[in-house]
């Protein structure tokens, strides 16, 4: 792996062909899992980071736990990793310095107001003016020292109840102040106003979806609209979630794991997932040792 780390391919996921599929993971085995199945790349997501520290997906994940869980990720697989950055931390360019020199694929900020709340939860989603969202893009990208690096602009326009024409303006605005790609949320069942956006398209930086709410729509029906990437933002986490629940009732109602061995995963599995099973069967390690080989 380069110094840059697999960070490079973001980019060329993002100029195509096809759609590129991301999976949301919050720590080195979710994107191991993610990777193994075949996604393209992973989503370094905030509502499962916040989640699996039990803290709110509001602004309570500081710029440090994102950059050591997307670095984790980043050193686990091969694909490329974006981290979900929220609003950029109080400032973007010095975010994406960070998260370039540690070799991920890029970050994604979006135009929301600090302390930001997630996207699908009741309550107040207030955007920053499109103009101080654009200069924070612009001073972001002079700031970037390598080509690769990838900065994903994300507007909340749909998600705030703004209109297909707010969204499209704040699209705009991002991508001509330098942003590679430009993710448009919307928490719509039947996303009518985001096909109006992606509609009017008109700039080469890529679009990106996340089809959490209207997730009967297929990856492919979004190419054929022009999508280029297209992230599952926490289907992961709620998969895992929901097979926790059913274990510990199952154990806690029985009395034993009897009733669930057939449906999680083996002790072996998790020495593979781990890298246990390459050491037993003689890869090196050395642990406590100050790296000097001695
Ligand atoms: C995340 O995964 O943290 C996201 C996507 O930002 S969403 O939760 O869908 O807003
Ligand atoms: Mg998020």
């Amino acid at each position: 792996m380069s110094a840059a780390g697999n960070g490079g391919g973001l980019r060329d996921l993002l100029s195509g062909p096809g759609v590129a599929r991301l999976m949301g993971a919050h720590d080195a085995l979710g994107a191991i899992v993610a990777e193994r199945a075949g996604f393209d790349g992973i989503w370094a997501s905030g509502l499962e980071l916040a989640a699996s520290r039990g803290v709110p997906d509001a602004g309570v994940i500081a710029m440090a736990d994102q950059l050591a869980a997307a670095s984790s990720m980043t050193a686990a697989v091969s694909v490329p990793v974006l981290a979900d950055c929220d609003t950029g931390y109080g400032d973007v360019g010095g975010t994406v310095r960070a998260f370039e020199a540690a070799g991920v694929g890029g970050v994604c900020v979006e135009d929301k107001r600090w302390p930001k709340l997630n996207s699908f939860a009741e309550g107040p989603q207030d955007l920053v003016p499109i103009e101080e969202f654009a200069r924070a893009i612009a001073e972001a990208k002079a700031m970037q020292r390598t080509e690769r690096f990838v900065l994903v602009a994300r507007t909340e326009a749909l998600v705030a109840g703004h209109g297909p024409r707010e969204a499209l303006a704040r699209a705009r605005a991002y991508a001509d102040a330098g942003a590679d790609a430009v993710l448009l949320h919307s928490k719509e069942r039947h996303p009518d106003a985001l096909f109006d956006v992606i509609g009017g398209w008109d700039r080469p930086a890529a679009l990106v979806v996340v089809p959490t709410t209207y997730y009967t729509t297929t990856a492919a029906e979004l190419e054929r609209l022009g999508v280029r990437v297209v992230i599952y933002a926490n289907q992961g986490l709620r998969s895992a979630l929901r097979a926790m629940e059913r274990t510990c009732a199952e154990i806690l109602r029985t009395g034993s794991s009897s009733s669930v061995e057939a449906q999680i995963a083996s002790v072996a599995s998790v020495l593979d997932v781990s890298g246990t099973t390459a050491v037993a069967a003689g890869r090196t390690v050395r642990s406590g040792g100050d790296g000097s080989g001695r």
